[in-house]
């Protein structure tokens, strides 16, 4: 069976018969997973190139640090750190994914040929992106959210966190409707690590075809997350560090395409493609087995 893609997404990803690999690129100094390694809009773009030569279908640019405890920056700044870098990739050809909170940045963003805007707020945020995604026919990355970086770590409260997080993106299918935005534009992702605590986000893998039963793509970020950092320590006291937890994320992205997911968005894509590429021939060997 093929991954389901959102119907306004370019004829070239829509081809693509396996979960897509998104290759992130913050333009951030503070990032939690590369440190801002990537800063300047010159060493963004190579970074870019770089995964795109990995073979990332596609490149997830962001602005804004979304880290535990990360102060917001100005909608100037983020323009000043994403437009640059989005306009060269178009430029080269490449498919590029926004990651912005803010409708002047999104607007921004598919102007100048962004094909997806990914929104960790599901447009909760910002009262104005829903219009923005509506207008411009773009896919939107609806994330389950609950409050800025700020404070998000004391909103992990949950009577049953697959359920909760299923009705609540729901809630944001139905008011993004509401407004204008089409089914067809939708992907859900339950957000990994945002309000939640390390064990909130394993039943959310494990129950993925819950999400996926809104009959919308699911999109997946678990790359070097501190859930996996913890997973991965020796010893209580010792968390693994975000530089080593590629090997955890690509195991992710493997059982996410054996589930069928729309997208993995990792910061190492080799890895995570090849991973998504075991996942997909199993699916397709359990596939041929049901008919
Ligand atoms: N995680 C981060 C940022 N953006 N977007 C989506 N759709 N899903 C995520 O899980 C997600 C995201 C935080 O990670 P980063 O600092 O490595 O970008």
């Amino acid at each position: 069976m093929t991954v389901q893609h959102p119907a306004g997404l370019p004829e070239q990803l829509r081809a693509i018969n396996r979960t897509l690999v998104m290759g992130v690129v913050n333009v951030t100094p503070d990032s939690f997973s590369d440190g801002g390694r990537w800063f300047t809009p010159l060493e963004a773009v190579s970074q870019a190139r770089r995964l795109l030569d990995e073979g990332a279908d596609l490149i997830d640019l962001g602005g804004e640090s979304t880290r535990p405890g990360a102060d917001r920056v100005s909608s100037d700044e983020e323009i000043e750190r994403v437009l640059p870098v989005l306009e060269q990739l178009v430029a080269e050809g490449a498919h590029v994914s926004v990651d912005t909170m803010r409708a002047d940045v999104a607007r921004a963003a598919v102007e100048r040929g962004a094909v997806v805007i990914n929104d960790v707020s599901g447009g909760l945020a910002d009262p104005a992106m829903a219009q923005v995604v509506a207008e411009s026919g773009a896919t939107f990355v609806a994330m389950h959210w609950r409050a800025h970086s700020k404070i998000m770590d004391q909103r992990d409260d949950y009577d049953d966190v697959v359920k909760d997080v299923s009705r609540e993106l729901g809630d944001r299918v139905s008011a993004l409707m509401a407004e204008g935005v089409k089914r067809e534009q939708i992907v859900l992702d339950p957000g990994l690590g945002f309000a939640k605590a390390g064990s909130n986000n394993w039943p959310l893998l494990a129950h993925v075809n819950e999400l996926q039963a809104h009959g919308l793509p699911v999109l997946i970020g678990a790359s070097r997350k501190r859930f996996l950092g913890h997973l991965l320590a020796r010893d209580d006291s010792e968390i693994v560090p975000p530089a080593g937890r590629d090997a955890a994320t690509h195991a992710v992205s493997a059982l996410m395409a054996a589930e069928g997911v729309w997208c993995v968005r990792v910061h190492e894509v080799q890895g995570s493609l090849d991973a998504v590429r075991v996942g997909a021939a199993l699916r397709a060997a359990r596939t041929a087995e049901g008919a």
